[in-house]
Formats: structure tokens, sequence, C-alpha cells
């Protein structure tokens, strides 16, 4: 078997986002959309984690929701700020507390 040896190889030094190899012009602000936590009170079970997912899922520009009752927090991904009184509403509708941001 003949080793080829190869000098210099290129993938050696010239990682895609390296210092000097900057692809991104190391822009920070590439994920898209937001993520605020909310602390909501009265939920305490699934069914609560459910209701109040459910009704912030349906504000426009929302695309995740993950409440915990055991913690109270809603976090909430979106592809723009969201207006609190918004969050506030849909959490109300849900039957339950918006206290504030966690
Ligand atoms: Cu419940």
């Amino acid at each position: 078997m003949t080793v080829e040896t190869t000098t210099g190889t290129p993938a050696a030094t010239g990682s895609c986002c390296s210092p000097s190899g900057s692809c991104h012009g190391g822009a920070a602000d590439v994920q898209i959309g937001s993520t605020t936590v909310y602390e909501v009170k009265g939920m305490t079970c699934g069914h609560c984690e459910g209701a109040v997912t459910e009704e912030i899922s349906a504000i426009p520009g929302v695309t995740s929701v993950k409440a915990v009752a055991a913690t109270g927090q809603v976090t909430v991904v979106s592809a723009a700020p969201l207006e609190e009184s918004a969050v506030r509403a849909a959490i109300d509708e849900a039957g339950y507390e918006l206290v504030g941001r966690a």
C-alpha cells in the first residue's frame, strides 16, 4: 500500500467558522425569533399546562410554548417579541394569571 503524503491539508486549519476563516462574519443574531419565560400562577397539573400552551400558541408569531406546572414557568418562543398584554390575555383566557417575566 502506497502512502500518499499530503502536505498542508487545507482542512487542518481552514475550519469553516474558525477565528481566521470567518464565513458568517461572526454575527450573533443567527437565531431567529425570541424566547421569553413567563411566570404563571395557578397551574397545578398537565391539564393546566395544556390549557396555557394552547392559548399562548394561538397568539400570532408564536412558534413554541412549553409550560411547566411544577415551576409555574412558561417558555414561549416567537418570531418576534410578543406584547405582554397579548400573553396576559391568553393566559387569562386559559384561566390562569400572568405574574410576569421569570
Ligand atoms: Cu391542572
